[in-house]
């Protein structure tokens, strides 16, 4: 893959001419798929948390096409938005104090951290709910909704996967237990990207959401964009990852949940970001 990320994510403030007390933050949107405001089908009928499979109805926005990767995080790092309590919420930024986190837990690991071989373009895992939000807010962008997430993993498609319903062509598509063969995660776009030329939806690492999870969300979400639950325990976590083997697990409706709060992390636990859609260089 050539020149995955500019790593240097410049985020613009103006002031519109026609709106002076209103500040417009334009992101840096290289990188990114935009994604047409409309209707998709979420959910499905395969798991009792998946259903029922309802219409939602989602605004334009911006999904990277990466999983975000040490290079881009050791920016966030160094530039010193890891350590600057604007970018925090309120409890992560207590955490990280009360535990003096310096960095992700496997940052200096040397299968998944930045000095691993490939290190920089690996994707950044070990890192908290929390840590991801912090980037995500430094970058001007912010995590996808579970509904946002699913749209860009399904990229127009209505099967089990973003290529169809066939399973033997996971591996073609996602880094997975049968073909990463180690203990590792892989370079991000290595594999093929979905029909919306999105990389690593189904596989290396799974991605951290906004939304709280709950079994029983779809029973009753909102049709216009959905933002999940009020506060429970878990965070959504969606996508699969190396260290799974089995195949449902991969699917674009699977509903996931990291094992531990907004404070835990894993070496299959990483995310991307999204933006609002209107945020064009040139409005
Ligand atoms: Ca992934």
């Amino acid at each position: 893959m050539k020149k995955l990320l500019p790593l240097i994510l410049v985020i613009f403030l103006s002031i519109p001419a026609n709106s002076a007390d209103k500040y417009v933050v334009h992101v840096d949107t290289t990188n990114m798929v935009l994604i047409p405001a409309g209707e998709y089908l979420m959910g499905s009928n395969e798991c009792e948390v998946e259903k029922p499979p309802h219409k939602v109805y989602l605004d334009a926005y911006y999904i990277d096409k990466y999983e975000v990767t040490n290079g881009a995080y050791k920016v966030f790092i160094d530039t010193g938005g890891y350590n600057n309590s604007a970018y925090w919420t309120t409890n992560g930024w207590t955490w990280k104090t009360n535990n003096g986190v310096k960095q992700p837990i496997y940052w200096n690991d040397l299968a998944f951290g930045y000095k691993a071989t490939n290190g920089p373009d690996l994707p950044v895992v070990g890192v908290s709910w929390y840590e991801a939000y912090a980037y995500a807010s430094w970058a001007g962008k912010r995590l996808p909704t579970e509904a946002e997430w699913e749209k860009a993993c399904r990229a127009g498609s209505t099967g089990k996967y973003c290529f169809g319903n066939n399973q033997s062509k996971l591996g073609d598509y996602a880094w997975y237990y049968w073909n990463v063969k180690g203990r590792n995660t892989r370079p991000v776009g290595q594999k093929k990207p979905n029909a919306w030329g999105i990389y690593d939806m189904h596989g290396n690492v799974v991605e951290w959401c906004a939304d709280w999870y709950d079994d029983n969300y779809y029973k009753n979400s909102p049709y216009k964009n959905p933002k999940g639950p009020d506060s429970r325990e878990r965070h959504v976590a969606r996508g699969g990852a190396w260290g799974y083997g089995y195949t449902d697990f991969f699917t674009s409706a699977n509903r996931d949940w990291a094992g531990f709060g907004s404070n835990g992390g894993d070496n299959d636990v990483g995310f991307r970001c999204v933006c609002n859609g209107t945020n064009y260089w040139d409005d």
